[in-house]
């Protein structure tokens, strides 16, 4: 057992609840005492929320940019274990991310069995595994250029493979069992490649990283319908990807990121379907406006993200096929120092959540049934309208977060000290 040592001072966390604290008491009896009314017991949502998690990826510590820029922060972490670091430091006040879904070759070391101890002793494991086709490195033999797992060249297709075969290898090591596969292969031009060929030459080489998945692993498949190909992308939408995972086997799952929809998709029916037919692997969290766009969680639409929730309520009461989604942020922080989103994302998530099991669903089924359209909305409005803020503070304060999670991080001082030791990262352009 690995001896756990967090990086912000219990004595602060503990200074700065002891000013919050009889404030929350008061609003969380407050609030327990309207969802009695509705019959419902505000002990028993808290240790669901208690019990409720959402990864953070490695790559969202540090700070994202676009095509054109990006502003890095004094401070910001420049290699794996720094981002551990404050991925520590965000589940240690908010409480409710303790898995790191990192990416490799980014967070590439030479001893993962240590990085996997050097996680635990900062109260992390670790979450899916992302393989990364979409650039090339510095070395590598064939280019990705025109494709990776799609590539119209054999050699670069077994490469690509390799690489992910090597994701799952890393992955043992660090105790995940699933991999998430995003391929950016499409093409710009019509008629730049063969739109059916070039998805059997990707179900080919896929099935071959398949093949090598051990038995209790599961290959995620995130579809994303444009960007950086902006004519055809050979995953498109959740459709190419339930056909692929349904050709692929039982281990393949669909991960829906809910930005890589076109603009005003219906993205919980989306959920609902991919329930339905066993194939809803996990989540990427985050927000739009226009496209992909990275933004923090539910910063656009709350609304939307809720209704996501819903239906993974409902999926939850009526299992099919190893019901298990696996929650991970996926964000681009352009503009805000990465700890604060996170830890103001996993907030907006975990909300979201305990939203959606406030709905009184034998109220919304009989509405339904009933086809009572205004009530069976109701039921959901009425959720969607609490405040579930102070469910949200106790879980953490239980669980030894803090009440405030971003004042006492700013409270901490941490991002100051740590632009103190940390090199500066350069500057540069890319999403990340
Ligand atoms: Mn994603």
């Amino acid at each position: 057992m690995t001896a756990t040592t967090l990086p912000i001072s219990a004595d602060l966390i503990a200074e700065a609840n002891a000013r919050d604290a009889a404030a929350l008491d008061e609003d969380y009896a407050a609030l327990g005492r309207k969802l009695e009314r509705s019959g419902i017991a505000i002990d028993a949502m808290l240790d669901r929320v208690a019990a409720f998690s959402v990864a953070v990826p490695s790559w969202g510590a540090g700070r994202g940019g676009t095509r054109f820029a990006k502003f890095p922060i004094a401070g910001e972490p420049t290699n794996i274990h720094e981002k551990l670091e404050d991925c520590a430091v965000i589940n240690q006040l908010g409480r409710n991310t303790p898995r790191v879904s990192p990416h490799f070759p980014w967070d590439k070391v030479s001893d993962y069995t240590a990085l996997r101890e050097e996680a635990a002793s900062l109260g992390l494991g670790f979450d899916a595994i992302n393989s990364n086709t979409f650039q090339d490195q510095p070395g590598q033999a064939h280019s990705y250029s025109t494709g990776s797992l799609a590539s119209t060249v054999e050699a670069t297709r077994r490469q690509a493979v390799e690489h992910n075969i090597e994701c799952i290898e890393i992955g043992r090591q660090l105790g995940s069992t699933d991999l998430t596969v995003w391929v950016g292969d499409g093409t710009n031009f019509p008629g730049q490649q063969d739109l059916a060929r070039s998805l059997d030459r990707y179900l080919d080489a896929a099935a071959d990283v398949y093949a090598a998945l051990p038995s209790d692993w599961r290959m995620l498949l995130e579809h994303k319908m444009f960007e950086p190909a902006f004519y055809s992308t050979i995953i498109s939408d959740w459709g190419s990807s339930i056909l692929a995972a349904q050709e692929l086997g039982p281990k393949a799952k669909c991960l829906v990121d809910l930005g890589h929809h076109a603009p005003n998709v219906n993205i919980e029916q989306i959920v609902a379907r991919l329930h339905r037919f066993g194939k809803l692997g996990g989540f990427h969290f985050n927000d739009s406006k226009y496209g992909d766009d990275d933004l923090d969680s539910g910063s656009i639409n709350p609304h939307q993200l809720f209704l996501v929730f819903n239906e993974l309520v409902e999926a939850e009461l009526h299992p099919r096929d190893g019901f298990a989604p696996s929650y991970m942020i996926d964000q681009s922080h352009n503009v805000t120092d990465p700890i604060e989103s996170m830890l103001s994302s996993a907030e907006t998530i975990a909300a979201c959540f305990a939203k959606a099991l406030l709905v009184d669903r034998e109220a919304l089924h009989a509405a339904q049934d009933g086809n009572d359209t205004m009530m069976a909305f109701q039921a959901l409005r009425r959720a969607y309208n609490v405040d579930v803020a102070p469910i949200l503070a106790r879980a953490r304060a239980q669980a030894g977060g803090a009440i405030d999670p971003l004042a006492t991080y700013r409270a901490s001082q941490w991002r100051p000290r740590k632009a103190q030791e940390r090199t500066a990262v350069g500057l540069g352009a890319g999403i990340v």
